[in-house]
């Protein structure tokens, strides 16, 4: 089995331990940290896969999570170091919206964009749309970032999407969504201005942003 196969493995055999060995050794090997971490997530994917067909419970989905939080920590230093540090005026506002608690990708995301300067306020997860227009209104943030992974959590985007419309605050902000169950259908649907799973492209559109107002 390949090298990557066997982090794949330790991932879906629950082994916390080897999956943290195999990384690192994978580290150590000169692989890319985005790659590695990209085996994680697909991973984590079929995680899912064997607990909707019924083979996982909710313990291997909880368990999994944290052999994936072990592993992250373990690629932090490498993520972060790999990207130019900028000192950016970027602020953003992040949060998952309220009805689900992943955040998983959400905090990756955030760790990279503060490792370019960005200023992230997180609020967490399960988040009220209220809360987030509170924040952004108290921060002057020019950036709204939601992530979600359940479908639900889909209504919620477009709650807090109308009510940022209904507050007056839209047009002066930006609103980019991603996490697993995001497309560029529900982007539409929810109506943000942009999606996507890949956190270098997010911290590329948010300043882009910055700089001249652009939405892709
Ligand atoms: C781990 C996990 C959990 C853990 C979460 C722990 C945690 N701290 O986050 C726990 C056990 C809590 C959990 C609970 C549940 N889960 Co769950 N879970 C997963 C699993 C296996 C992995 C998710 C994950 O972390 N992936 C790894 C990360 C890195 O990937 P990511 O989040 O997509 O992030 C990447 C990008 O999307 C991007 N990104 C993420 N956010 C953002 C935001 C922005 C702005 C941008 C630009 C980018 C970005 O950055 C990352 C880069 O790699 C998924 C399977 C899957 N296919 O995703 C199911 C999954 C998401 N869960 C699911 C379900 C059903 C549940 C439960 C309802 C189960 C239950 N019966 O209780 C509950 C719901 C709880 C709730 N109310 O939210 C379903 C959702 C189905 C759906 N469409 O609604 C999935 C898809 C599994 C499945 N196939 O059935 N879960």
């Amino acid at each position: 089995m390949t090298m990557e196969g066997k982090l794949k493995q330790a991932f879906l055999d629950m082994k916390r331990q080897d999956a943290i060995d195999l990384a690192e050794k994978e580290l150590r090997s000169g692989a890319d940290s985005f790659a590695i971490l990209k085996e994680c997530r697909d991973a984590m994917e079929e995680v899912g896969k064997r607990f909707e067909t019924g083979e996982f419970f909710l313990s291997e989905l909880i368990y999994s999570a944290e052999v994936f939080k072990a592993v992250s920590a373990l690629l932090e230093p490498s993520i972060t170091s790999t990207l130019p540090e900028e000192d950016s005026k970027v602020v953003v506002v992040f949060g998952t919206p309220r009805g689900d608690i992943h955040d998983l990708g959400k905090n990756i995301v955030i760790t990279m964009m503060r490792a370019q300067g960005f200023t992230v306020h997180d609020l967490g997860v399960d988040v009220p749309s209220e809360r987030f227009i509170e924040k952004l209104q108290e921060v002057g943030a020019p950036i709204l970032a939601l992530s979600a992974l359940i479908t639900p959590a889909l209504v919620s985007m477009r709650e807090t999407i109308s009510l940022l419309v209904d507050k007056g605050f839209r047009k002066n902000t930006f609103v980019i969504i991603g996490g697993g169950v995001t497309t560029d259908f529900a982007r539409k649907e929810v109506g943000a201005d942009a999606q996507t799973l890949d956190p270098a492209k997010a911290i590329r559109l948010c300043r882009q942003y910055i700089q001249d107002r652009s939405r892709p």
